[in-house]
């Protein structure tokens, strides 16, 4: 049968010859116009499909097609500026806290993906804050600050497919930490990653919470039943929990251009400004939710009370000190707390502490809590933003004993809270009954005091985050290196006393080496989202999501401050 193909041996003989007379491609070509119709199909088919394969191959490695299934793709690129690092201590430093991060994630999403929190020492997971998998949201921006980029997506997916308008029956959710955790956590890892699903959860959360403004005075409930729309009843709320939404809020009205966020955040600070103090910039922690009074409770910058003040300072820096409410109430604030809540040991003249006053603003307890350790880097912030030289000093000299606070004990973890003497050397008794009644401390409390402090009945470490992060501002604005030299030194007892097979665990007593008998199996998400996220940025260069650009939520939480 003669070829019908303009390639038959005619032809083939009268080509002009292409390559050499012994070339494989010729002999090649040789065989191929020997052989008859069918085997040509026949190897034009096989040799069709092993293109098609290669190409497509190509294809999925290079472009993912997979990702238009998934969604909107995730943009994440290096960002840590090689030309701007800090040294070969810093890189093997911050490689060490995401090993940390990594070991925690993994943990977590071997034995808890989706839950609220991994037990670390059990294995088993709980939905203590409402089963939306609290710990997987407020770790999305540390993963993707530590370019952790399989893990963020895998979250990101996860997290896309949450229902944030429905919560487990009979659960009501508590608003602020739903909101410092959750709302924050989205929007930041929104502002990170431009997946326009991040928005529309955070949306989500923003609504199904903000039931809770539903008062006669618009001063919010603590806890919102999400199923039923409305806010679960109660006569008061704390100022910390009233008055730490703000920023959230603010940055989701910036975000959708939806002003009631806003709006409606906003008129608990107004309340506040104008209601009766025992003394000017001091809040006592509880509210009375039908008249905006705050008419009991103690006055502290440490648990209820802490993150309204901080918030203050936070939302001046938000908005670029275009309103005058905010540091004027800061300045009142820090004014007042400096002139009645700090003193000095009576043993180490370097350390200063903030204690709390009465409901009345004049009793004092020589108490200084953890979460206090907060303050020395907000005052170094807002000695930068409002020109207060004489709060950085202050803020040196309180860093200082918050890190003694770890260096001092056995461990070289911190306790929950540290009690000093006053100046009489009288004392607490640590027991919790009446925190402003000195008494004279019985000699094996006094045997146990070291050059400064004593210790209370609370002598856990729940892997809280204020000392780190105070750290890292005060490295950031003083540019001294002696911050970094405690954090490390912070990072490695973290490392050494608390971590698990699975992830880290808090400590019962910082004051026991006993270290099998202290593990209580417990990791709250604030350890991924804070602790591990500024131990990172203390090591990375300061211009990496500077405190230019950004302003943290008190969860560290980065938002970029408005344009
Ligand atoms: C965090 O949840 C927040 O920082 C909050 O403002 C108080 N402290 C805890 C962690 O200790």
């Amino acid at each position: 049968m003669a070829y019908s193909s303009r390639y038959s041996s005619e032809m083939r003989d009268s080509q002009p010859l292409l390559y050499g007379k012994r070339s494989l491609w010729r002999r090649l070509a040789a065989k191929w116009y020997r052989l008859d119709r069918t085997s040509r199909v026949v190897f034009s088919i096989l040799a069709l499909t092993i293109c098609g394969a290669m190409v497509s191959r190509i294809i999925i490695e290079v472009v993912d097609p997979f990702d238009l299934l998934r969604g909107p793709q995730v943009t994440i690129k290096s960002k840590v500026d090689k030309n701007n690092d800090t040294g070969d201590t810093d890189k093997v430093r911050r490689q060490a806290v995401r090993a940390a991060m990594k070991h925690a994630w993994d943990g977590y999403s071997k034995y808890a993906f989706g839950h609220d929190e991994l037990q670390p020492v059990s294995n088993m997971s709980n939905d203590k804050w409402g089963g939306w998998g609290v710990t997987l949201i407020d770790s999305l921006d540390t993963l993707h600050i530590m370019d952790l980029h399989e893990e963020f997506r895998q979250a990101v997916t996860h997290v896309a497919s949450v229902d944030f308008s429905h919560a487990q029956d009979g659960f009501t959710t508590p608003f602020f930490e739903m909101i410092i955790r959750s709302l924050a956590g989205l929007l930041s890892a929104y502002e990170m990653s431009l997946d326009r699903r991040l928005l529309e959860k955070a949306k989500q959360v923003g609504d199904a919470l903000l039931p809770a403004f539903n008062s006669s005075t618009g001063i919010p409930y603590s806890r919102v039943d999400v199923n039923a729309g409305r806010a679960a009843p109660s006569n008061r709320v704390c100022i910390a929990e009233a008055g730490t939404v703000q920023l959230e809020y603010w940055k989701l009205s910036e975000l959708t251009g939806n002003p009631i966020y806003h709006k409606t955040a906003q008129r608990v600070v107004d309340i506040l400004d104008k209601a009766e103090k025992p003394h000017k910039g001091l809040y006592p922690i509880w509210i009375d939710i039908g008249t905006g009074k705050m008419n009991s409770g103690q006055i502290t910058f440490g648990g209820m009370g802490d993150s309204w003040y901080e918030y203050m300072l936070k939302q001046h820096i938000y908005s670029r000190g275009t309103h005058s409410q905010y540091s004027r109430m800061y300045e009142e604030s820090i004014d007042a707390m400096k002139e009645k809540m700090v003193k000095k040991s009576v043993f180490d003249p370097d350390m200063y502490y903030v204690g709390d006053l009465d409901l009345s603003a004049t009793r004092f307890s020589p108490k200084f809590q953890h979460l206090t350790c907060f303050v020395p880097g907000m005052l170094a912030l807002g000695s930068k933003t409002l020109d207060r030289p004489d709060d950085l000093e202050l803020a040196k000299k309180l860093t200082y004993t918050c890190f003694q606070m770890y260096n001092k004990t056995k461990t070289g973890l911190s306790a929950e809270y540290v009690l000093f003497r006053d100046e009489s050397g009288k004392g607490l008794t640590g027991k919790g009954t009446d925190d402003f009644a000195t008494v004279d401390l019985d000699s094996a409390t006094i045997a146990e005091q070291g050059d400064g402090f004593y210790f209370g009945n609370d002598r856990s470490y729940i892997l809280r985050p204020e000392t780190v992060e105070s750290l890292m501002i005060m490295y950031r604005i003083t540019g001294d290196k002696i911050y970094k030299e405690w954090g490390w030194q912070i990072f490695l007892d973290i490392e050494k006393w608390t971590k698990t097979s699975s992830a880290y665990s808090a400590y019962h007593d910082v004051t026991s080496i006993k270290r099998n008998e202290m593990l209580t199996d417990s990791m709250e998400s604030f350890f991924l989202a804070e602790t591990l996220k500024y131990l990172y940025l203390l090591f990375s260069p300061v211009n990496y999501y500077s405190l230019d650009d950004y302003v943290f939520n008190t969860e560290a939480h980065p938002f970029k401050i408005m344009s």
